[in-house]
């Protein structure tokens, strides 16, 4: 895992858009964004257990799987959006970014490889991109039935419950 402030130069968002300001997990916390690295599939269902997601699927994203909307997919991802629900990835196989935003409302890019988890809280604004080598397989946790419909960026968002506790809580 590597994070850092993204670099809004105009190069496809699968660069790395690395503009050399780290960030620490420290800060990622504090945005309520949690990491763990986890060797092995064991210490994932640890952390299942503990948060009560009883479910799990695997998703892989790739020319190769999903053939010609591909493309489309990866714009889409990247689309600005949160959850009213927390967003598990367990990356099995691969790279990938996640973008949060900062308290300040720039862009935190956190790279995601092999054996990295992240736990994104409902209500963050975020989006997701593969990387340049356009491949990412990750396992995707849920509590009961898959539902992390996404919300795209839009001022009434504002007024959504699962937003206001957000900011609430992370005093963003
Ligand atoms: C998401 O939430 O954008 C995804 O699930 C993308 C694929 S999982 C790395
Ligand atoms: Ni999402």
């Amino acid at each position: 895992m590597k994070a850092y402030y993204y670099n809004e130069d105009p190069s496809d968002q699968r660069e790395d858009h690395d503009s050399g300001r780290a960030v620490s997990t420290d800060y990622l916390s504090h945005l309520g964004v949690l990491y763990h690295h986890c060797p092995s599939v064991s210490t994932v269902d640890k952390i299942a257990s503990e948060r009560s997601y009883k479910n799990r699927d695997e998703i892989i994203v790739s020319p190769e799987k999903m053939g010609p909307v591909y493309e489309e997919k990866v714009k889409m991802f990247f689309n600005e959006h949160l959850h009213e629900d927390e967003e598990i990835r367990y990356i099995l196989d691969g790279n990938g970014f996640f973008d949060v935003r900062s308290h300040s409302d720039e862009w935190v890019r956190i790279g995601l490889e092999k054996d990295d988890l992240i736990i994104l809280p409902s209500g963050i604004f975020h989006r997701f991109t593969t990387d340049n080598k356009n491949y990412i397989k990750a396992m995707r946790l849920f509590k009961d039935e898959p539902k992390w419909t996404p919300l795209n960026r839009a001022p009434e968002l504002e007024k959504n419950p699962h937003r206001k506790s957000y900011l609430q809580d992370k005093s963003a």
